[in-house]
């Protein structure tokens, strides 16, 4: 029996990350852990792969439906989607080889509003849940789960799975306990009651992980990290784009629309979001909170120096250099941080009831303010929606960010209209780039246009959009949201056409 795991009955289920793999069977939907690259499990799923790899090469059939929290590794993702074992997959990605498949038309791919999940999962929408491979860090004596470094949708897995197993990582330090909140108050419809958190920090729910001992299959030891990359360095873009909102945040001070602790904030995934709350701590701000998914390397920086004093999320996405610090000063982190479960996270009622600050990036704006997240010229996924959609349309400021260009310029991020479409010009109050800032707030579709063209574009693509909205208002059918239709995407198709936004 292990020092983690202090159930008797479940230490006797011990086996190898093979065996446990070889419980996986063909066609089976499997509910994994891991959101933003941590708390995914670290062996099964390598163990399936070569299982997978090695029925493929017999000439038998095996593939999976994999669901998780959010984005995982290259040693589930990468490893699964690289033995073609996955036959549907949801509701976010960001592994290349995963990515690639889905984009050569090989995996079906639901992106849904990371919100949603668990709802989705309880009606039935996603089949019979056959089983959930969990990470966590620890077994207690009755056999709940000290959860790991993300919580996700588990509770979710671990309720509806027929059979469960669980990795228990040695890796993951033994201080998380006591810095998860597992809410087990919700239901479906006409069931719900009003969910009593009132501030970031509350803690409404309990520490851990609840499973019937009577499903786990397996009990699989891994000693291995999370791998997440390193975040690039803010870079003078992002500096720039991170000064627009903090100026923002002032303005709105004086306006009397926020006081000095501003409100709880969202922070998305990447590069630029990462950069702005390095932002926020040059700001000069101090005794803010954090209502977000993702504690990345930014959010730790800020949660270190006291700019936040408390941050709720469902997952940490740190560099290693971010885990030294986290691990080396847990005690401190565990006054600040509050993990739960994926639908509490981002869970719409939440949003609303705290007034969140909403910070994502984004692939492009449209003139109007419709925002696409995801999907370079209309179908190529990148990544997925994420939570940016139950931010963006519960929160109480919703900001898009992103550099005004792609791509060495080819590409510009403010367009006539958007390629695809996430979050709908009602749902967008402020698009950020480098160049400026527009407030959408109380504006009509044109005013929207010109706030975008002058604010937001680079200066390269803003007498094409000038000239483009000047003719749609003239020659439109409609003069409320003018366009013209055979060109509103051309900008798109010049780019596939020829690799740049502004041809030849
Ligand atoms: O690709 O590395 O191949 O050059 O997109 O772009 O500029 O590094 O920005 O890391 O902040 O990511 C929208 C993808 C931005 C992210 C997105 C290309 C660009 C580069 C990354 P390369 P940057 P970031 C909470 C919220 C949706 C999910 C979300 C995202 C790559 O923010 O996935 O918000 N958001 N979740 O070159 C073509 C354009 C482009 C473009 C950027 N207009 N056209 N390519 N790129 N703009 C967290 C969770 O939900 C878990």
């Amino acid at each position: 029996m292990s020092d983690r795991v202090a159930h008797p009955g479940l230490a006797a289920r011990r086996m190898d990350a093979d065996a446990a793999a070889a419980l996986v069977r063909p066609g089976m939907t499997v509910g994994m852990s891991g959101f933003t690259g941590a708390g995914y499990p670290k062996g099964v799923p390598l163990e399936l792969a070569a299982r997978i790899t090695a029925a493929h090469e017999r000439g038998d059939a095996f593939r999976l439906r994999v669901l998780t929290g959010a984005s995982t590794a290259p040693e589930l993702d990468g490893a699964l989607a690289r033995a073609g074992g996955i036959d549907f997959r949801l509701p976010y990605q960001s592994d290349p080889e995963l990515r690639e498949r889905i984009n050569r038309g090989e995996i079906e791919y639901m992106d849904i509003h990371l919100g949603h999940v668990a709802q989705y999962a309880w009606s039935g929408f996603l089949g019979k849940l056959d089983m959930a491979i969990i990470e966590a860090t620890a077994i207690l004596p009755d056999g709940r789960l000290l959860p790991s470094t993300s919580v996700g949708n588990n509770k979710t897995w671990l309720d509806l799975a027929d059979q469960v197993i669980v990795e228990v990582n040695h890796r993951q330090p033994m201080g998380l306990d006591g810095m998860h909140d597992i809410y087990y108050g919700t239901a479906l419809p006409p069931h719900r009651r009003p969910i009593p958190l009132q501030k970031p920090g509350d803690r409404i729910g309990e520490p851990y992980l609840r499973v019937d001992p009577a499903k786990v299959v397996a009990v699989v030891h891994t000693d291995a990290p999370d791998r997440i990359g390193r975040f690039s360095p803010p870079d003078e873009v992002s500096r720039r784009i991170a000064g627009h909102l903090v100026e923002f945040f002032r303005h709105e001070i004086k306006a009397g629309r926020l006081s000095e602790r501003l409100l709880p904030l969202q922070s998305g995934v990447g590069n630029i979001a990462n950069a702005v709350l390095a932002g926020l701590r040059e700001g000069g701000f101090h005794g803010l909170t954090a209502f977000t998914e993702v504690i990345q390397d930014g959010m730790l920086d800020l949660l270190g120096d006291g700019t936040i004093d408390m941050a709720s999320a469902t997952s940490f996405s740190l560099s290693p250099e971010g885990v030294e610090e986290f691990v080396r000063h847990i005690d401190r982190y565990r006054e600040r941080i509050v993990l739960r479960p994926q639908e509490m996270s981002n869970h719409g009622e939440l949003i609303r009831r705290l007034g969140v600050i909403a910070m994502n990036g984004m692939v492009e704006a449209d003139l109007y303010g419709n925002v696409n997240s995801t999907h370079v010229a209309g179908s190529r996924i990148i990544n997925g929606i994420g939570g940016s959609g139950d931010f963006a349309r519960n929160g109480f400021l919703s900001c898009f960010v992103t550099p005004s260009t792609a791509k060495g310029g080819a590409i510009s991020a403010i367009v006539p209209m958007v390629s695809h479409v996430d979050h709908t010009e009602h749902d967008v109050a402020v698009v950020v780039t480098e160049q400026g800032l527009a407030d959408l707030r109380g504006l009509s579709p044109k005013q929207r246009a010109r706030a975008i063209i002058a604010n937001c574009a680079h200066p390269d693509y803003r007498p094409l959009l000038q000239d483009y909205f000047d003719r749609a208002c003239r020659d439109s059918h409609g003069k409320h949201t003018p366009h013209l239709l055979p060109e509103a995407l051309a900008w798109h198709q010049r780019f596939l056409d020829t690799g740049s936004m502004r041809g030849g």
